[in-house]
């Protein structure tokens, strides 16, 4: 892929690209290729054997690619920066296409008090609290898909856990919670280019963004769910009424589509290797770890973005001030020089530290309530489910930043 002109530049949401300084390895590879989503491991190689830190002439951005800068780019949070947003688009210089978060896209130290405002609602014991109705939830479902015997693993358990699980947890209306799906794809496009992709997904939003708004309001929310809880940060005087509202929009962009990706990547890989789902079968109290196994192996969560706020060096790139910088996430999970055989799918490896939710102080604000209910379906599952087949290819889902399925067709027997 050849680098992008001006015009080309400004459609994409991107102006003034500083050349590289220094010795740097370049890159034409294009992250939101087509070709690139559907297998992105090998790219992912090539840029981590070009070097640690390759700069990526497409979009004027450097990648990085091995686990340890990864790890160490996500700590350094006062060099890179969030608040001029966590995708492609710099909002120094380019209005972004909503009104950013209040967590993902600030910086210290307003970010302390807005994720200190979540993590009092996102506690342990909250979390926990919701053990049981998803159990039962799961349990539910699991056994409707073997009461069909053929079903879809995406719109019969990957989706429709999350967005009862979820949904009622936080609280918002039963009805029309279908557009937190076209809403999310907006969301996570939205952290990449202003390509054709995106530009469809924004074009084809319809009322979503509408009624995102007036669900996040305290007076929709249900007065016990997460996204009211948040409205007690109002009467301290911790947050403003908006802020509160941002906050419950950050529960419904981050919480759904991620889950629900992560859900069906987690069916399409055991169903594929079915060594694994031997193993997670006949031991169920496998399916934490099975999780993370997936999460590290083929994470959702891709790419996502830092801005520098000074002049830095990585490993003898000198880096600019205010340069976006791509961190791979899924590549450091991939990175060989951190993982033993990094290509090979083992539910029975220790995978937890996988950057698949991040690190430091951005590090994903709902890991816990993710664990909960991707340690709760895979534990149905697993106590529930003999065979699981697929029947037909699974189709993928193109989006910029996550990666998941639309579907995929699956034969499920029970368990004697
Ligand atoms: C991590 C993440 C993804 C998408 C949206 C948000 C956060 C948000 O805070 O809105």
């Amino acid at each position: 892929m050849s680098p992008l002109d001006l015009q080309e530049q400004i459609e994409n949401g991107i102006a003034n690209l500083p050349p590289p300084v220094g010795n740097v390895p370049v890159s034409s590879i294009d992250l939101y290729d087509a070709a690139v989503l559907t297998d992105p491991w090998d790219y992912y190689e090539a840029l981590r054997d070009a070097g640690p830190v390759v700069w990526l002439e497409r979009y004027g951005v450097y990648a990085v690619t091995h686990y340890e800068q990864v790890t160490d780019i996500l700590h350094d949070n006062e060099t890179f920066g969030s608040s001029a947003g966590a995708g492609l688009t710099n909002f120094r210089t380019t209005k972004p296409w909503r009104v950013p978060s209040l967590l993902l896209e600030t910086d210290r130290p307003e970010h302390d008090r807005t994720r200190q405002q979540m993590m009092r609602v996102m506690n342990p014991g909250a979390i926990r609290a919701f053990r049981p109705t998803f159990e039962a939830l799961a349990a539910d479902m699991v056994q409707a898909m073997i009461d069909k015997g053929e079903c879809d693993g995406i719109a019969d358990l990957a989706e429709r856990f999350p967005l009862k699980a979820f949904g009622d947890a936080v609280g918002i209306p039963t009805d029309g919670r279908e557009h937190l799906l076209p809403y999310g794809d907006m969301v996570f496009n939205g952290f990449g280019p202003a390509n054709k992709r995106f530009k469809d997904c924004l074009a084809g939003l319809g009322d979503a963004p509408k009624w995102i708004a007036q669900a996040c309001k305290r007076n929709t929310l249900t007065p016990d769910g997460l996204g009211r809880r948040l409205f007690a940060g109002v009467e301290t005087g911790d947050l403003t009424e908006d802020e509160a509202e941002l906050l419950v929009r950050s529960l419904l962009s981050a919480g759904l589509d991620t889950t629900i990706f992560t859900l069906g990547i987690a069916l399409v890989n055991l169903a594929r290797h079915q060594d694994q789902w031997e193993i997670l079968k006949s031991d169920p109290s496998l399916a934490r770890q099975a999780l993370e196994e997936v999460l590290r192996y083929d994470a959702t969560f891709h790419t996502f973005y830092r801005t520098t706020n000074r002049p830095v060096e990585v490993c003898g790139v000198e880096m600019d001030t205010n340069q976006k910088v791509v961190v791979i996430i899924a590549s450091a999970n991939r990175d060989p020089r951190h993982w033993d055989r990094p290509d090979t799918f083992d539910i029975t490896r220790s995978a937890s530290r996988h950057m698949a939710f991040g690190t430091g102080i951005h590090g994903c604000a709902g890991q816990m309530m993710a664990r909960l209910e991707g340690e709760i379906v895979l534990g149905a599952l697993a106590r529930m489910v003999d065979r699981l087949e697929l029947t037909g290819e699974p189709v993928l889902h193109f989006n910029n930043t996550v990666r998941g399925y639309v579907s995929a067709p699956l034969r499920v027997t029970a368990k004697a």
